[in-house]
């Protein structure tokens, strides 16, 4: 198969454009995005996004989930498409990149073929997955996980936030809850451009991360009960301090995680304190644990340690103590040729690369199930993500959106 010429290359400035412009929808109080999913935000982001589309010729296909598909047909309508994208929702605070440079990045490809009048023999497809970040609505990347079988579609409707609105509802709500069976839509492979959200690629220099592995990820939610009392007037023999109780346990993450370095990461996230008095002694908390690590039986450690030692503290201090999985993934091996397909595109362009294992999770984790997946990463300053104050480079992007670019034409296959 032709190999796509070096010189071929996205336009930057457009792609950089376009990140500011939906930028501006949903934005944060210090200069990033708050628009999650679900949201009047995320509708108007959406609305964007398919106005764009429809501006560079795709026809956009939506499904139960929300999820949105921007096609660009091939010279063989036949033949499976070759899908492109990440997610446009955002955490509370948020970055501009963080997902929007994957489904920008897709776009981007689109606006170039048709600048450049190239055809290919699959048709090509962005697509922009519903709630990725499983902010709002747990467990992240929620709806590619119900394209790719993991989660039922009823359940994730059930799914409520924390003022008890359900998913289902408010994806009615917003207007984009599509017709399209979810998961119905096969996939010749599927490739993901996100930032690394880590420090590796900036420290060494290099422009691309040509991602393997993703790390498996491991989430459970912690209730604590102990008994709501006067700060002041309860002696300290009396109280039972589901705050203390937390504290205490979440200690024990952070020497669970450090007793698997390097690799394996720990921490909490989400903490509601109830009812969060400044003199009344916390008598429910209920947090989530969110542990990490590329290697399965490390996490699987981690989470029964975890177990044992929350029960030991909360016993010992005579509270209450209950534990629910709200979400997990194995760690993630990409697809052999997809990956390579990257790494060429790295080398024929003359980016430095090196190979590397995603830390975040991705849509792209879940869609490896169904179909040959690969990610391309580009830097990001300090390794800040999930801050307001993520930053990459318009070069970086660019690079990023160029390797890209090369994958999916050598993927799908470049019509002469
Ligand atoms: O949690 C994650 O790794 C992703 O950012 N949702
Ligand atoms: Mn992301
Ligand atoms: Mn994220």
């Amino acid at each position: 198969m032709a190999a796509p010429g070096e010189n071929l290359r996205i336009n930057g400035d457009r792609l950089w454009d376009s990140l500011m412009d939906m930028a501006k929808i949903g934005p944060g109080v210090a200069g990033g995005n708050n628009r999650q999913t679900l949201t009047d935000a995320d509708g108007e982001g959406r609305a964007l996004f398919q106005k764009w589309c429809e501006a560079a010729g795709c026809t956009m296909g939506l499904d139960q989930m929300g999820n949105m598909f921007a096609r660009r047909e091939g010279t063989d309508p036949d033949a499976l498409p070759v899908y492109v994208g990440s997610h446009l929702d955002t955490q509370p605070t948020g970055g501009k990149y963080d997902g929007v440079l994957g489904v920008l990045g897709g776009l981007e490809v689109i606006r170039s073929l048709n600048d450049l009048d190239i055809k290919t023999k699959h048709p090509i497809v962005v697509t922009n997955w519903t709630n990725e970040e499983g902010t709002r609505y747990a467990p992240a990347m929620l709806a590619s996980g119900v394209f790719a079988g993991i989660h039922t579609q009823d359940w994730a409707y059930d799914r409520v936030d924390a003022e008890g609105k359900k998913f289902g509802a408010e994806l009615e709500r917003i207007g984009w809850k599509g017709d399209e069976e979810v998961g119905a839509r096969k996939m010749h492979a599927f490739f993901e451009l996100h930032i690394e959200q880590g420090p590796i690629l900036e420290a060494e220099g290099k422009d691309i991360g040509v991602v393997t592995h993703g790390q498996g990820l491991s989430w459970t939610q912690i209730t604590i009960t102990g008994k709501d009392a006067h700060t002041g007037s309860t002696p300290m023999p009396m109280r039972r301090n589901a705050g203390l109780g937390m504290a205490r346990i979440l200690e024990k993450v952070d020497e669970i995680a450090w007793s698997h370095k390097p690799h394996a990461v720990g921490a909490a996230g989400h903490i509601d304190v109830y009812p969060n008095s400044r003199n009344v002694i916390p008598g429910k908390v209920v947090f989530t644990v969110d542990f990490r690590s590329p290697d399965l039986s490390v996490i699987e450690d981690m989470e029964k340690r975890l177990k044992v030692e929350a029960q030991k503290i909360c016993d010992d201090m005579e509270l209450g103590v209950e534990f629910e999985k709200v979400g997990g993934f194995d760690p993630v091996e990409f697809d052999a040729t997809c990956v390579s397909a990257i790494r060429n595109a790295a080398e024929r362009l003359g980016y430095s690369h090196r190979d590397i294992i995603s830390g975040a999770g991705h849509d792209a984790c879940w869609i490896n199930q169904v179909a040959p997946t690969a990610m391309v990463m580009c830097p990001c300053v300090d390794g800040l993500s999930h801050n307001e104050a993520e930053e990459i480079s318009k070069d970086w992007a660019a690079a990023g959106a160029d390797v890209l670019f090369h994958a999916v034409l050598e993927t799908a296959e470049i019509v002469e």
